[in-house]
């Protein structure tokens, strides 16, 4: 039995998880407008991820029967003080959706709900991936300096991430 609560819950992922997109997508025009294009293209990419786990749930929940409800989606701002601060505000924000995974996975056990907890489970695992990517960009931003020459390279090196194969 797929509870309502459940659901609820997994709804209001898939708008955390769409918020996230959003998010990132600000900080990829944010870093456009830095003209860094290799950042810009890693966050844009990272948007497109956020969306893929977003659409994962959505599709999730309509092979257990359930409902999905899109709650309108929080705004996301453009407006950063430096590429640094840019990777900090990405790992303050997956430890949160890493909390938030967390307490789903939680809720899924609580209630002997085998599926979710297996779904769940490629989320936590994701999201120690989520974690590494932006902390190993703060640090290494935090060895270059905001505009040391190895901020080119930086950027070089950003720009080669490929999507993610699912
Ligand atoms: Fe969906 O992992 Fe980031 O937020």
């Amino acid at each position: 039995m797929f509870s309502q609560k459940l659901q609820d819950a997994i709804n209001a992922q898939i708008n955390a998880e769409f918020h996230s997109a959003y998010i990132y997508l600000g900080m990829s025009a944010y870093l456009e407008d830095m003209n860094m294009p290799g950042f810009a293209h890693w966050m844009r990419l990272q948007y497109e991820e956020e969306t893929m786990h977003a659409l994962k749930l959505y599709d999730f929940m309509h092979e257990r029967g359930g409902h999905v409800v899109l709650e309108p989606i929080g705004a996301a701002t453009s407006e950063y003080a430096s590429v640094l601060a840019v990777f900090e505000h990405t790992l303050a924000h997956e430890k949160k959706v890493t909390s938030l995974i967390n307490a789903l996975y939680e809720m899924a056990v609580a209630e002997n709900d085998y599926p979710t907890q297996v779904l769940m489970q490629w989320y936590i695992s994701e999201q120690v991936e989520e974690e590494k990517n932006a902390s190993d960009a703060v640090a290494q931003l935090q060895w270059v300096g905001d505009f040391g020459p190895g901020m080119l390279m930086l950027d070089r090196e950003m720009g080669s991430r490929q999507p993610e194969a699912e």
